[in-house]
């Protein structure tokens, strides 16, 4: 006798499961299936597909005639740090800009000086409630950078942090060091990048992949390929922030180099975006933090798809460039200001943005770990179409309800 099933379900969400990341048109496809039944044993899915009267549970939930997809997966965030940066709100509406406020000396090192004064259980209790606004969200695999140590100790705070979060919430996430993510105040940028690069075996055995924020005033192109080969020969696959707000060929080094997926691209050029679609590299778009920063020009994610390549969105959750927790949002800009169809959307918050951080998630296929969402929504358009709200009735992970929306009391 199988645990649960979970009938009445109006419409069913089956992303494909694939060996790399749908690219290009493969993006538009995706399988849905009306008055559906999700059948779990333990943790694991026994059935998802037509209503056919042939299994039987112990428990049963009534979806209602709601909808049912595999849970998102959320392919980048910095979500262990410390502090928060609203003060920037108003240096921003008096027109300083992202970079400038980084060049002053706060931005992302402001974050850094408040990162290396927390202790690990400061850091832990408040990342833990970013990642339970992101689950109550139905997201149930979670990308975590660190980033803003810029020294030994601080990094490895970090990571052992975002491994801690890992091991009490029912998430599956990937662990980034992201060292190289801005040069300390009066520091030679060089050196700097060098004393990184010796971190990457210290920090070997907790991170998955190694990223480096290059930019104007940051670090370039040629510091950044000196970067990934570093990493590269000591067995990570590779992240990059590239193209975020110059031009700078940050998409094209990532394919030479085989990363795992390039993030941001808002100014990528025409060729990189069209080298795309022959390269094993994820695009990770990051719509909510183009919106954050007021600015009108998008990532162009249509000529990324439209020329064959694999796209997938994140929140970018952040203190200072995209402070939200809600994958949701994401998909109504990517809807709005990428153009994206909703099948390309939900393929890019499931398989591919699964394919973007190696974990096998997105699908709902016999065998699968049972981590899925029943949303309350009449179609799988309806979510980036009614934004800003939170439409997760209830998330199961790995087979247990973990999150019910809570009513009001009246
Ligand atoms: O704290 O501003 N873009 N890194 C690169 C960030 C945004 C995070 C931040
Ligand atoms: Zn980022």
């Amino acid at each position: 006798m199988n645990d649960l099933m979970i009938k009445n379900i109006k419409s069913l969400i089956l992303p494909k499961k694939t060996e790399g990341p749908l690219k290009g048109k493969e993006m538009d496809e995706l399988e849905i299936i009306d008055d559906a039944v999700v059948v779990i044993n333990g943790k694991k899915i026994v059935y998802a597909g037509k209503d056919t009267s042939d299994f039987q549970a112990k428990e049963f939930i009534d979806a209602q005639g709601m909808i049912v997809s595999p849970a998102l997966v959320e392919p980048h965030t910095h979500v262990v740090h410390g502090g928060s940066r609203e003060h920037e709100m108003s240096l921003k509406r008096q027109g300083v800009d992202y970079l400038t406020i980084l060049e002053q000396g706060g931005g992302i090192l402001n974050t850094v000086e408040r990162t290396r004064e927390a202790t690990a259980d400061d850091l832990f209790n408040k990342a833990a409630k970013n990642i339970t606004r992101m689950i109550q969200h139905g997201v149930l695999a979670v990308e975590s950078k660190s980033g803003y140590g810029l020294d030994k100790e601080t990094e490895l705070k970090q990571l052992e942090v975002s491994k801690r979060l890992e091991a009490v919430f029912p998430i599956e996430m990937r662990h980034t060091f992201l060292g190289p993510h801005a040069v300390p105040k009066g520091r030679d940028s060089e050196e700097f990048l060098d004393e990184m690069i010796a971190l990457l075996d210290d920090v070997k055995v907790l991170a998955d992949f190694a990223d480096i924020f290059t930019e104007t005033g940051v670090f370039s192109v040629e510091q950044s390929r000196k970067y990934m080969e570093a990493a590269r020969e000591k067995g990570f696959r590779v992240k990059i922030h590239a193209d975020e707000i110059d031009p700078l060929g940050g998409l094209e080094l990532a394919i030479e180099q085989d990363a795992i997926s390039a993030d941001h691209l808002v100014a990528a050029s025409e060729a990189g975006k069209k080298q795309l679609a022959d390269s094993n590299t994820v695009a990770v778009l990051l719509p909510g933090t183009t919106f954050y920063l007021g600015k009108n020009e998008f990532a162009d994610a249509r000529g990324m798809i439209d020329q064959g390549g694999a796209v997938a969105l994140a929140t970018d959750y952040n203190p200072g460039s995209c402070v939200t927790d809600n994958l949701q949002m994401i998909m109504a800009i990517a809807a709005l200001k990428l153009k994206m169809t909703p099948n390309e959307i939900w393929n890019a918050v499931t398989v591919n943005a699964a394919q973007a951080i190696d974990v096998d998630r997105g699908t709902l296929d016999e065998g699968d770990d049972a981590n899925l969402v029943i949303w309350d929504a009449p179609n799988h358009e309806y979510i980036p179409y009614h934004y800003g709200v939170n439409h997760a009735h209830t998330v199961i992970a790995n087979g247990q309800v973990i999150f019910e929306r809570p009513g009001l009391k009246l």
